[in-house]
């Protein structure tokens, strides 16, 4: 009788384990101001029961994303491109303004404020996860949740 059990066990603690991925927040994409430059997409990383790291976003919409991290003071900003990002157990990274975030260039301009654009996040495990970023106009504030 026991051994009939064991599958479904095995099953139920396969489900816990996704339920501890890391997740994605609040993602949105602010447009730039001039149609020609790249945009900016940002969203908050919830670390899960394990360690994990991004390795990379697309975004279907733009001709190439690429990771950066701003960085620097005193009106000299420089962005420089991140290749990994590491999202530890129980822990949270944000990207936002003034620091890290997703460049999307050549994004497709028929994505307008109001509307969502899909990121595909892929992580070190091989997980991917999609999420719908919302977009707002170059000028406007972060959404609110
Ligand atoms: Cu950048």
């Amino acid at each position: 009788m026991m051994r009939a059990f064991a599958p479904i066990a095995a099953m139920l603690i396969a489900t816990g384990c996704q339920q501890h991925d890391v997740t994605v927040e609040h993602p949105w994409v602010r447009l730039s101001a001039v149609p020609a430059n790249p945009s900016a997409a940002y969203f908050t990383l919830k670390g899960g029961a394990k360690d994990e790291t991004l390795t990379a976003v697309a975004a279907p919409a733009a001709q190439r994303a690429e990771m950066h991290e701003s960085m620097g003071s005193g009106g000299m900003m420089t962005m420089t491109p991140v290749k990994l990002v590491a999202v530890r157990a129980g822990d949270s990274v944000e990207f936002k303004p003034g620091g890290k975030h997703v460049m999307l260039f050549g994004l497709n301009p028929a994505v307008k404020p109001g509307t969502t654009t899909p990121l595909i996040l892929t992580f070190a495990s091989g997980r991917t996860a999609t999420v719908k970023a919302r977009i707002v106009g170059a000028g406007d504030p972060a959404p609110g949740d």
